[in-house]
């Protein structure tokens, strides 16, 4: 299914400043697979390749994409500038930085000035879930099997934590 997934025509983008992201970013593309949802991943730098970002974020809804997962860390300004250029929905996610431990990329990230949103998400892994996972939401307004498997996936947490006990 994930092969499936990666082959058929992308509806949702990850992209993320450097190759150093994909430890956190993975976690977004694994949970994509995980529901099937078409996708694309690729490393763009805003400003190591401000001109493929902005090819990237001009070409995106006509190529289809419904929502563009973006990661980046310490003055992230990946997602901001990827949404200053198209109106596909984008996610945030603040990438755990050296020295600031991703608190810089997600200040950077999550205060956009009014009119141009960017989604943000938690930093790190649980962020990066969490943006696909909002993406398969979104997704799931139109799609009523997607919008059954994410009942299906919410049902399990529930069970989990129904589960759980405490030591005595
Ligand atoms: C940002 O700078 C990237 O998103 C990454 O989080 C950070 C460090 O990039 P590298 O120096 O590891 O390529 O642009």
């Amino acid at each position: 299914m994930a092969e499936q997934a990666k082959q058929a025509a992308p509806l949702v983008g990850v992209v993320m400043g450097s190759s150093s992201d994909w430890e956190v970013m993975q976690n977004a593309v694994a949970m994509l697979k995980e529901f099937g949802v078409p996708y694309e991943a690729q490393v763009i730098s805003a400003h190591r390749m401000p001109d493929q970002m902005f090819a990237y974020a001009e070409s995106a809804r006509s190529r289809g994409l419904r929502a563009i997962i973006a990661g980046a860390g310490g003055a992230a300004h990946l997602p901001g500038m990827l949404a200053a250029k198209t109106i596909v929905p984008v996610l945030g996610v603040p990438v755990p930085s050296k020295y600031l431990r991703g608190e810089d990329s997600l200040l950077s990230i999550v205060q956009m000035p009014k009119g141009i949103p960017v989604a943000t998400f938690a930093i790190g892994e649980a962020g990066a879930a969490n943006a696909a996972l909002t993406a398969i939401a979104i997704l799931a307004a139109t799609d009523d099997a997607l919008a059954a498997r994410l009942q299906e996936f919410r049902a399990k947490q529930t069970q989990v934590a129904q589960a759980m006990s405490l030591p005595a």
